[in-house]
C-alpha cells in the first residue's frame, strides 16, 4: 500500500503558512491533516471550519480532517468536504458511528474510524464496509508534542491482521502521535501507511520543511 505523509497543520507556523503550503504541493504531500478540537471531546480547542474552509480554497491538496468534536454526525455540513478528502470520525465521540461514517460516505468523501489508545479494535467489526481507513492513535488525542504509548504499536499489527483476514486489504492504517522519524518506521512495519506528521518529524528548528520531508521519506522507503 502507498506510504502517504499527512502533515500536522497544527504544527505549521500560522505566519508562514503560504510558504508552508507550497512547499507541500510542490513535495506532492498527500493530505493536509487538520484537527479540529472542540474542547470538550478533547481538553483542547484548535482548528475549525474557517481554518478548514480557507485552506480549501488555497490549495488542491485533498484534507484529511480529523474531527475530535463531540457528535460528530451532526457538524459534517459545516466542513468543506470534497470527494477526495478524508475524514475521520472517533468512535468515542458518538452513540451513531454508523450515521456518522454515512454522513461522511454522502459527501461522496472517504470516511475513517478512529480509535483512542485504549479503544479496543473491536470496536470497528460492524462498520468495515463503512470505512476507507482506520486511524489509530498513537497517543491520546487533545496535544501534539506526546510521547509514543507503546502498545499502540501492537495493536497496529493487530488492525491490519484483522483486516486482511477478513478481506479488507484495501482499507489503510493511519497513525497519529509522535510519528517521529524513528518511529514511523516501526509503525510501518507493524502495518501502517498514512503518517501523521508533526513536531517529532518534519516540522523542526533543526533543519528545513523540505528536508524533513526528504528525511521522513527515506526512513519509511
Ligand atoms: C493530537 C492530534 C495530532 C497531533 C500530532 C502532532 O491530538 O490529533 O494530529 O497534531 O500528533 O504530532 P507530534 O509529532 O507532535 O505528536
Ligand atoms: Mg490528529
Amino acid at each position: 500500500m502507498k506510504t502517504e505523509i499527512c502533515p500536522s497543520m497544527m504544527c505549521a507556523d500560522i505566519f508562514d503558512l503560504q510558504n508552508v503550503i507550497s512547499v507541500f504541493e510542490k513535495n506532492k504531500i498527500d493530505y493536509l491533516h487538520i484537527d479540529v478540537m472542540d474542547g470538550s471531546f478533547v481538553p483542547n480547542f484548535t482548528l475549525g471550519t474557517d481554518y478548514c474552509r480557507l485552506l480549501k480554497e488555497r490549495t488542491d491538496i485533498p484534507l484529511d480532517i480529523h474531527l475530535m468534536i463531540d457528535r460528530p454526525e451532526d457538524k459534517t455540513d459545516w466542513f468543506p468536504i470534497g470527494e477526495n478528502d478524508y475524514v475521520s470520525v472517533h468512535i468515542e465521540s458518538t452513540n451513531h458511528l454508523h450515521r456518522a461514517l454515512a454522513r461522511i460516505k454522502d459527501k461522496r468523501a472517504k470516511a475513517m474510524a478512529a480509535l483512542n489508545p485504549a479503544t479496543p479494535l473491536c470496536m470497528i467489526e460492524n462498520v468495515l464496509d463503512d470505512i476507507d481507513a482506520v486511524l489509530i492513535m498513537t497517543v491520546n488525542p487533545g496535544y501534539a508534542g506526546q510521547k509514543l504509548i507503546p502498545s499502540t504499536l501492537k495493536k497496529i499489527e493487530e488492525t491490519r491482521a484483522f483486516l486482511d483476514s477478513s478481506g479488507y486489504t484495501g482499507v489503510e492504517i493511519e497513525v497519529d502521535g509522535n510519528v517521529s522519524f524513528e518511529n514511523a518506521v516501526k509503525m510501518k512495519k507493524a502495518g501502517a501507511n498514512m503518517f501523521v506528521v508533526g513536531s517529532s518529524g518534519i516540522f523542526s528548528k533543526d533543519f528545513t520543511l523540505e528536508e524533513g520531508i526528504d528525511r521522513f521519506r527515506k526512513a519509511t522507503e
